[in-house]
């Protein structure tokens, strides 16, 4: 295994919020592949290809930080990349439910991943894509809670 770390999600956009876990990752590992779902059981308002954009334009002059698409199992995708684990967020005890039930199957599925928890930044806590996308779309400011490459994607999407 090599002292990378997959940190998984659907990215529908990116925040600051997601950009802080991955600096973090990077104080305990070499390299962090962020990999983008597919999921398209979630209804996301931006397709992967998009989401997919927005974090590698948000990373572009990070060398160590990779940005792939993926469609299959998560454990697939960390073998693949020979990833020692897993990188995730937790923001408030709400997270915890899913995160836990997460970790647990995916160790299921594969015994040799770890899952890794960082803790949001204060200032990030509230900060989720979903509200994001809500008060983007109803014309509020949100630039100061995602990365500036995401700005002119949610401006496309506006009435
Ligand atoms: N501060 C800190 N962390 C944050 C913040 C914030 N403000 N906002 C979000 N996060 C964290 C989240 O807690 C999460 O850990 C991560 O960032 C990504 O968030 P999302 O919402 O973009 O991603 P999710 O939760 O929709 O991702 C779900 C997956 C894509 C990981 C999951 O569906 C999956 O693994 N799919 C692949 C199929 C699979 O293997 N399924 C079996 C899994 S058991």
């Amino acid at each position: 295994l090599s002292n990378t770390a997959i940190y998984p999600g659907t990215f529908d956009p990116i925040t600051l919020g997601h950009v802080d876990v991955v600096r973090r990752g990077l104080k305990m590992f070499d390299r962090v592949v962020i990999g983008v779902a597919d999921n398209p059981g979630k209804g996301p308002m931006f397709n992967a290809e998009t989401r997919l954009a927005m974090v590698r334009e948000t990373f572009a002059d990070e060398e160590n930080v990779e940005a792939v698409r993926f469609s299959g199992l998560l454990v697939d995708l960390a073998h693949e990349h020979r990833a020692a684990a897993i990188l995730r967020g937790l923001r408030a005890a709400s997270d915890f439910e899913y995160e836990f039930q997460m970790a647990t199957m995916n160790r299921r599925l594969d015994e040799r991943i770890e899952t890794v928890f960082v803790m949001a930044r204060e200032d990030y806590t509230f900060v989720s894509s979903r509200f994001i996308r809500e008060i983007s779309s109803m014309g509020g400011d949100v630039s100061e809670l995602v990365p500036g490459a995401v700005i002119p994607f949610l401006a496309k999407k506006q009435p």
